[in-house]
């Protein structure tokens, strides 16, 4: 089967599943859930792949820990996280564990067509590794490191006397095992050059040049294998070995579209998915990525994601938020108090994506309450009552007779803000991750709206219909053959703009608040389902549909207090 649509294929980490989820990996994954969703509404061919990275050290560790055995422990968590994509609509299309069967046949894959083209060879590995972040160190980042927290007064190294991790500062452990190793110095140039030819590979600008200055700095071969533990994808060729994790967790994003196999469907999928168009990951795994990633790719002869986004660090009083800290905070509490649009709209609305952002509960009350309660819930809750009290709970029919009149007459600041490429800008900050700029350029025309709504007073056009209506009945004629518009066409007129920009704002608003705007199209009688794929055409003003039977509804946001955290 062929497809015309552009394919649009995105991704998050997979995530450990020693911890449960939290706003972090939330994050991640509201992000790439908001663009898989603006892509499938511009009538893309999108396929949104997210998971769990469920093998390696640390996890065979925490299993123990727990008395259990680890296949047990790890199908125990896996349902929290996909209970939790739930409770926030991620809606993914495929999700991915790497105990499943076809992610194992698609690393031994990997493994075996790598070791035919030279690049792996055995050796011993001495030197110190940090088991939570499943990560080598060479003896240099230790002494760059050790000199660094020296200078600053600090300790480099634990009671214990194992040097520091330079990025989580737990203890390192040192190893000394036999290894199969990765050529990743061989990848040096070809990398250099790839980034200079693709300078939209790394994004944002800041990642690229640290990533750029890390590979120029060399690179060294990476042991990709380990004998000491179990609980990882046998490598085919080398008895007692098993995949390094990350190399492992990496290729899930090849696998879990049909890398490896040798079905026809499977193999169709993956020319038609692969190579991905974004890939979100946390700063945290940018050198993963953006060096090694590509590097396994180059040696396996396939080709690059087209971008590798990685967004910055949620905040909590200045500090990264992570589970190791104690200072996660469970999403679920925040989408009991928020609900699940105010949480989504939030994270994406008030952190710049890209940038580290301080978050808040007392931030995220006033940006609920200013942006949702107060400005969008307002706006539908007003134009719907007085579209009930009004017209009857109908939408006008007007748009003909006379919309050209009216506008000579009253203007129309709401059809010229979406006239003058409102949406072309909102796709625009889309295309560069800018979510906060997006849900910017939706609240623009949310806040037009509710200012037009005071300026054209409905409520006195109203009242000056009841009495023209009256005047002209004394008079014995009928409004209906005037031709001149009359009080009621105003009326009908101005709140036929407040119901067209709610029906826009409601698909703009859609990838980010899926169900309150579901909702919205609900009230404005436009059916059950809002469902677009060709966002531009949909968003061309003039297409509410007259005569639709409208509905008030409870509050879309229930304003709250402090005392509601
Ligand atoms: O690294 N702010 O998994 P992980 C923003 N399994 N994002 C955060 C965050 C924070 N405070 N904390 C976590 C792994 N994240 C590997 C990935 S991929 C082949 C393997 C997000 O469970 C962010 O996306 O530690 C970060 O990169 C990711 O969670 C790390 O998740």
């Amino acid at each position: 089967m062929t497809n015309s649509k552009e394919s649009f294929y995105t991704t998050t980490p997979i995530y450990y599943v020693n911890a449960a989820p939290h706003l972090g990996t939330a994050y991640t994954t509201v992000a790439t859930d908001a663009l898989a969703r603006f892509a499938r509404s511009t009538g893309k061919d999108t396929w949104f792949l997210t998971g769990l990275d469920e093998h390696g050290q640390k996890i065979e560790q925490a299993a123990n820990a727990e008395g259990k055995a680890v296949q047990q422990w790890v199908d125990e968590i896996a349902p929290e996280f996909k209970a939790a994509w739930e409770a926030l609509e991620i809606e993914y299309d495929d999700f991915i564990r790497t105990t499943e069967e076809r992610h194992t046949r698609g690393v031994q894959h990997f493994f075996e067509t790598v070791y035919n083209n030279g690049y792996i060879y055995k050796d011993t590995y001495q030197g110190y590794y940090c088991v939570p972040d499943e990560t080598f160190f060479s003896d240099e980042q230790l002494a760059e490191f050790a000199e660094a927290r020296e200078g600053e007064g600090l300790p480099s190294k634990h009671e214990d006397g194992n040097p520091l991790c330079p990025d989580c500062c737990r203890p390192l452990t040192y190893m000394e095992e036999e290894n199969l190793f990765f050529k990743l110095s061989a990848f040096e140039k070809p990398l250099l050059d790839y980034y200079e030819a693709h300078p939209d590979f790394i994004q944002p600008d800041i990642r690229r040049n640290e990533v750029l200055s890390f590979v120029r700095s060399g690179l060294k071969d990476l042991s990709v294998s380990r004998t000491a533990f179990t609980w990882g994808i046998p490598i085919p060729f080398a008895p007692g070995h098993v995949s390094y994790v990350w190399v492992d967790a990496l290729l899930n994003y090849i696998t879990a579209i049909g890398y490896g196999s040798e079905a026809p469907e499977d193999r169709e999928l993956f020319a038609r998915r692969w190579p991905a168009q974004v890939q979100f990951v946390g700063k945290d795994i940018i050198r993963f990525h953006c060096v090694i990633w590509p590097a396994m790719l180059m040696a396996a002869g396939l080709e690059l994601p087209q971008q590798v986004f990685a967004h910055g660090f949620l905040l909590t009083k200045g500090e990264k938020m992570s589970k190791s800290k104690g200072n996660a905070m469970d999403p679920f509490a925040l989408i009991d108090t928020f609900s699940t649009d105010g949480y989504r709209y939030y994270f994406l609305r008030d952190v710049q994506f890209g940038t580290d952002g301080a978050i808040s509960l007392e931030r995220m009350l006033q940006v609920y309450n200013a942006d949702l309660a107060n400005s969008w819930g307002n706006l539908c809750s007003r134009a719907l009552n007085m579209t009930a009290k009004y017209l009857g709970g109908k939408t006008p029919e007007l748009w003909e007779k006379t919309t050209k009149r009216l506008t000579e007459e009253m203007g129309n600041p709401l059809a010229k803000l979406v006239a003058d490429g409102l949406q072309s800008r909102y796709a625009a900050c889309f295309s560069a991750k800018n979510y906060s700029g997006a849900m910017d350029v939706v609240m623009q025309l949310v806040d037009a709206a509710n200012l037009y709504i005071e300026q054209s007073a409905p409520w006195a056009l109203a009242k000056a219909a009841l009495v023209e209506a009256e005047e002209a009945e004394a008079r014995g004629e009928d409004l209906a053959e005037a031709t001149a518009p009359t009080q009621a066409d105003r009326l009908a007129f101005v709140l036929s703009n407040v119901l067209e920009s709610m029906r826009i704002i409601a698909v703009l608003f859609a990838p980010v608040m899926p169900a309150t705007s579901a909702e919205v199209w609900r009230r404005l009688g436009l059916g059950d389902v809002l469902a677009v794929d060709d966002q531009e055409s949909v968003c061309i003003w003039g297409g509410l549909p007259a005569g639709l039977e409208t509905t008030v509804g409870e509050p879309l946001f229930m304003r709250l207090t402090e005392d509601d955290l």
